[in-house]
C-alpha cells in the first residue's frame, strides 16, 4: 500500500505526519505553502475539496481530519503501541483528541484567520486579541492537566502526544509567542521529552521546523 500525506510546514497536519513516523509507516508526503494558496489548487481540491491539511491518500481511499488521520494510523500499526489497550485509556485519548481539535485549534484560528470569523476589518484585532486571550488560558489547563509528568495517557508515549506538541509549537510561534518554559513548564518538559524522539527530529528536520529547546 502507498500512502501519501498532504501537509504543511508547522501547520496541524505535523501531529499526523508524526504519528505516521512515529508508527513506522510506509509514506510519501506532498509539501504544501499555504501562504501561496496551494490548498485552493485544484490538483489539491480534488483531493480534499474542503481546502484543508492535513488530508492521508491510502491507495485511492482519502481520509482527512486530522484527528480521524490519527485515530487510523495509530491503531492501523497496532505494534507501535499509540494507541491504548484499555479501554479507559482509549477513552481518555478520544477525550484529549477531541478537547483540543475542538477547543485550541478554533483558537489558535481566530489569532491567525480573523477574517473567518467576520467580514469587517474593523473587529479583526479584537477577535485576534480574544482568541489570544483563549489560546492561553486553554494553555493554562492543558498545563494543569499534564502537570503530574510524563505522557499524556496512561503513563504511555501515544498518539496525544504528537498532537499536543502542535499546539505547544503553536503557542510558541509567531502568532502567540508566549513564553512556554516561563508559563507552562510542565508541557515544555513533555514537549522537550518530544524533541529527544528520533521522529520527531525526523519530521521537524523534514518540515523545517525549530525543536524545541
Ligand atoms: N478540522 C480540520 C482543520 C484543518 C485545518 O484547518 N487546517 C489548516 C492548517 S492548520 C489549513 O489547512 N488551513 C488552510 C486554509 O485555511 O486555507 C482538521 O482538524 O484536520
Amino acid at each position: 500500500m502507498t500512502s501519501t500525506l498532504y501537509y504543511a510546514p508547522g501547520a496541524c497536519s505535523l501531529a499526523s505526519h508524526i504519528v505516521l513516523e512515529e508508527a513506522g509507516a510506509s509514506f510519501e508526503t506532498v509539501r504544501l505553502d499555504l501562504a501561496k494558496g496551494d490548498q485552493r489548487a485544484a490538483s489539491y481540491l480534488a483531493v480534499n475539496e474542503r481546502g484543508r491539511v492535513p488530508a492521508l491518500v491510502e491507495d485511492s481511499w482519502i481520509l482527512t481530519e486530522n484527528t480521524a488521520i490519527l485515530r487510523h494510523v495509530a491503531r492501523a500499526h497496532p505494534q507501535a503501541g499509540l494507541w491504548p489497550e484499555d479501554l479507559r485509556e482509549q477513552a481518555a485519548a478520544d477525550e484529549w483528541l477531541c478537547w483540543l481539535s475542538t477547543n485550541h485549534h478554533p483558537a489558535y484560528a481566530h489569532i491567525r484567520r480573523a477574517e473567518r470569523y467576520t467580514a469587517d476589518e474593523s473587529a479583526h484585532d479584537g477577535i485576534r486579541a480574544r482568541g489570544l486571550d483563549t489560546y492561553g488560558d486553554l494553555c493554562t489547563m492543558t498545563e494543569v492537566r499534564l502537570s503530574n509528568g510524563g505522557w499524556a495517557v496512561g503513563g504511555r508515549y501515544g498518539v496525544v502526544d504528537p498532537y499536543l506538541l502542535l499546539f505547544w509549537a503553536w503557542g510558541r510561534g509567531p502568532a502567540c509567542r508566549f513564553d512556554m518554559a516561563g508559563r507552562f513548564p510542565a508541557w515544555t518538559a513533555h514537549a522537550r521529552a518530544m524533541a529527544e524522539r528520533p521522529a520527531v527530529r525526523t519530521v521537524f528536520a523534514r518540515e523545517g521546523l525549530d525543536l524545541p529547546a
